[in-house]
């Protein structure tokens, strides 16, 4: 059996938390042969619901979890961690400007960041859930830089998942059938889920739907789906945000399908014309536990200018924040 691996989660007493914590325990994440100790992070007013989480953990005797550490400590929270999943963040309140949201969730990113540069493992793999998770991935990346700046990523893979199981629905095919999608930029409305290199069991995406469909229908439901889950549930997706974090990490350490690419925000290296340094959603394939964006995709006018356009948004967020950039 391998050592244990530590894994961190924050906002582990949320409901993505809820939804998070026992498929990692179960070696969903990193594979069935990967004992991991779980470091829950959340804060003070929470703790006696983490610890009933924590209950709960112990009763599934899962075999690969080798212990549970709660607290409202980041220092302890990410001691020698290995693996962080931050997915608690502050949500909008009443009145509360998007300015507002971004100042809240920068104070708490730069504090986990700095936790994450003196306590974590120089190799950590760092992913951010909570929103606006692009802008808190790179805050955390920036108040962190003893650890490489590749190793700070946001969540697309729900948005690239909900992509492909439109297509699917609407081509009468499996999710399976579904390769190379693509889901550019920010996890936000501005998002812009690509069918250009999209094949569904072999056959180019784009001969397989209306063009109207794809620009009015398609794109739309995908990057308001989180809207639509919170209309019908009365709460936002839990379930499959978790899903899709797990997703994300298992492609990342354990390797993505050849012949297949997933998206993930990660640090731009210029790639495609987008500035350097914004955390951006690019096509990924994952091996030895490293990403590389895909290169040599052919980007139409319609693509371009998308693409930019989730850019600009994502540069807007960045200097709203800049002043408590370090
Ligand atoms: P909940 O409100 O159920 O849980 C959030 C948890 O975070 C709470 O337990 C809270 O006490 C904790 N928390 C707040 N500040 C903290 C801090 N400074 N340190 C540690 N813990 C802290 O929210 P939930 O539904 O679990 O969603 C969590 C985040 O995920 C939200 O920001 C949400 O917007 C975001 N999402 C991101 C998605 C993505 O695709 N990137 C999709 C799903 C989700 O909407």
């Amino acid at each position: 059996m391998k050592q244990p691996v530590r894994v961190t989660v924050t906002g582990a007493a949320g409901q993505i938390g809820y939804a998070l914590l026992f498929r990692i325990a179960s070696g969903a994440m990193l594979g069935e042969d990967q004992p991991v100790i779980l470091q829950l992070l959340d804060i003070t007013p929470a703790m006696d619901a983490l610890e009933g989480v924590k209950m709960e953990l112990d009763d599934c005797a899962f075999p690969l979890l080798a212990g549970v550490v709660c607290t409202d400590d980041p220092d302890v929270g990410f001691k020698d961690s290995d693996y962080a999943l931050l997915v608690g963040a502050r949500p909008r309140g009443p009145g509360m400007e998007r300015k507002d949201l971004l100042e809240a969730n920068a104070a708490i990113f730069s504090v986990q960041g700095k936790a994450i540069d003196q306590n974590a493992s120089k190799d950590i793999k760092v992913l951010v859930v909570g929103n606006p998770a692009n802008t808190n991935a790179l805050i955390t990346q920036r108040n962190a830089p003893s650890i490489p700046k590749e190793n700070f990523t946001a969540m697309m893979r729900l948005d690239h998942n909900r992509a492909k199981s439109q297509l699917a629905t609407k081509t009468g095919k499996a999710v399976t059938d579904v390769k190379n999608m693509i889901v550019w930029g920010n996890h936000s409305a501005t998002q812009y889920p690509d069918l250009s290199n999209t094949t569904v069991a072999g056959t180019p995406a784009l001969d397989l739907v209306e063009q109207d469909w794809y620009e009015n229908d398609y794109i739309p439901t995908v990057a308001q789906r989180g809207a639509a889950i919170i209309k019908a549930r009365g709460a936002s997706s839990a379930a499959s945000a978790a899903n899709a974090a797990i997703d994300h990490v298992r492609s990342w350490a354990l390797g993505t399908t050849d012949g297949d690419y997933v998206s993930m925000g990660v640090y731009s290296d210029g790639s495609y014309g987008i500035e350097e340094g914004l955390i951006y959603s690019f096509p990924c394939t994952c091996e030895n536990g490293e990403w590389t964006i895909v290169q040599g995709l052919s980007v139409s006018e319609f693509s371009q200018g998308r693409m930019k356009a989730t850019e600009a948004e994502l540069t807007e967020e960045r200097d709203g924040v800049a002043h408590l950039l370090p």
